[in-house]
């Protein structure tokens, strides 16, 4: 079998017979693509199907035959499935309810051994739930599990998410933080407020992220207090390529920055870095629809932030009340994020500096499964500090999504979108 060789993300589906890995990609690609059947071993070559999978993007399901396959023919077939677990760029190992057997444990030594990400997958979920041994092992393994029925469709917004979190980062192309932005030669203008909530004696990631990225773009950067913006400005012979402030300052940069000169902060930077910045974009339109009595989440991804407690459980919860002039019920959560969203009409997500980008784009999907907005805390303060539009100058996708969002629900309320 020709090895395999594409762009698109392969993901193997590995397993005993009848335990429902075709049925599996049908549901997952909402196509009857593979054959299902109650006779074991329909499936005989690989089947691949190419899908466009949210939120990864363009997937290629490798279906395989069981690998529990017996006899001479069935041998050929095990072998086939067995070149499959070396090639897939991600494995799904599919087992029903009653748990895994040596053929798993097998096949998760396998793909161990060519260190492909994978899962579990408890498939049949209707008929009984996995064995908690099994789970409790598998959480001890640091090996995900997922239970799932491909028949009722239970939990497959999960599975699509834990795959979310498992693709490795070559497939996700990750935008840059700042790079893109600052031709080589041109000067960013970095506006770092330091007052009781920074750390002694350092800058925090994101700055320091930001001043290296600048650096290895042959960029210049001048950093500054708030305080100090107006008269380095005034003292530059040719305009900054780029101002970038604090969050919590944008009010103050902006009025400061001469409107020709490009002005973002640098959580919006970090949103494009660690999420997608034209998704929360879109999401933070939400925030005009706002009523009173709506539920509102907040949501950290750690348990470890200070300095986002401060913002995310009094500043965001006391600007929010005052632009949308009404009691709201605002919820803060963390790190675990709710399965269940739809009790929100928006999710303000914290900047997520110590998670990955995969895990966010997992968390987005989530919220967008329930038709449920999400924004994060650097795109929300620039929107309740009335500058975004200002602050997503650089970035025109992302502010055309959240202008046409607002269009979408007619809404120029509550201070208008510019
Ligand atoms: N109850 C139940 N039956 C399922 C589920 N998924 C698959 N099946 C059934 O299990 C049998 C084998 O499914 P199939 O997808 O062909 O398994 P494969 O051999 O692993 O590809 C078929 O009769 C399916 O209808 C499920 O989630 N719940
Ligand atoms: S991920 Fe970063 S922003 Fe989010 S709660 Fe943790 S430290 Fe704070
Ligand atoms: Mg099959």
């Amino acid at each position: 079998m020709k090895p395999l060789k594409s762009l698109s993300l392969h993901i193997g589906l590995f397993g005993c017979r009848n335990v429902g890995k075709s049925s599996l990609v049908n549901a997952l690609t909402g196509q009857a693509v593979a054959i299902v059947s109650p006779t074991p071993g329909t499936t005989t070559d690989p089947v691949r199907k190419g899908y466009e999978l949210a939120p990864i993007g363009p997937v290629v399901f490798v279906d395989t035959a069981g690998l529990d396959d017996a006899g001479a023919l069935g041998e050929a077939r095990v072998h086939r499935s067995e070149e499959m677990l070396e090639q897939v760029d991600l494995a799904l190992v599919v087992a029903g309810p009653e748990g895994l057997g040596p053929v798993e444990r097998r096949i998760l030594e396998a793909l161990d051994r060519s260190a492909t990400p994978r899962l579990v997958v408890f498939n049949k979920s209707d008929l009984a739930a996995p064995p908690a041994e099994a789970l409790v092992a598998l959480k001890e393994a640091g090996i995900p599990a997922v239970a799932v029925s491909a028949t009722t469709g239970a939990n497959l917004t999960r599975l699509r998410e834990a795959i979310t979190t498992l693709v490795p980062d070559e497939w996700l192309d990750a935008p840059a933080l700042v790079g893109d932005l600052l031709p080589p030669g041109e000067l960013a203008m970095l506006v770092v407020p330091i007052d009781l909530g920074a750390p002694k004696g350092r800058l925090i990631l994101p700055q320091v992220q930001v001043i290296r990225e600048a650096l290895d773009a042959d960029a210049m950067c001048l950093v500054v207090k708030e305080r100090e913006l107006r008269e380095a400005l005034a003292r530059q012979a040719r305009p900054p390529h780029l101002v970038i402030c604090d969050s919590q300052v944008v009010l103050k940069a902006v009025a400061d920055t001469p409107p020709e000169i490009p002005l973002t902060t640098f959580s919006i930077l970090m949103a494009r870095f660690k999420a997608d910045l034209v998704r929360l974009a879109r999401g933070a339109a939400a925030i005009h629809r706002l009523r009173a009595g709506d539920r509102v989440l907040v949501a950290e991804s750690c348990s470890h932030c200070d300095l986002a407690d401060d913002i995310g459980r009094v500043k965001i919860p006391r600007w929010l009340r005052q632009f949308v002039g009404a009691k709201l019920e605002i919820d803060t959560v963390g790190p675990d994020l709710p399965d269940d969203l739809t009790p929100y009409r928006l999710v303000i997500h914290c900047g997520s500096c110590m998670t990955t980008r995969k895990h966010m784009l997992a968390r987005l999907y989530r919220a967008e499964s329930q038709r449920v907005p999400m924004t994060n805390y650097g795109v929300a303060i620039s929107l309740l500090q009335g500058v975004l539009p200002r602050a997503l100058g650089s970035f025109p996708a992302a502010l055309s999504a959240y202008q046409a969002a607002c269009r979408e629900e007619g809404n120029l309320f509550h201070g208008g979108i510019v």
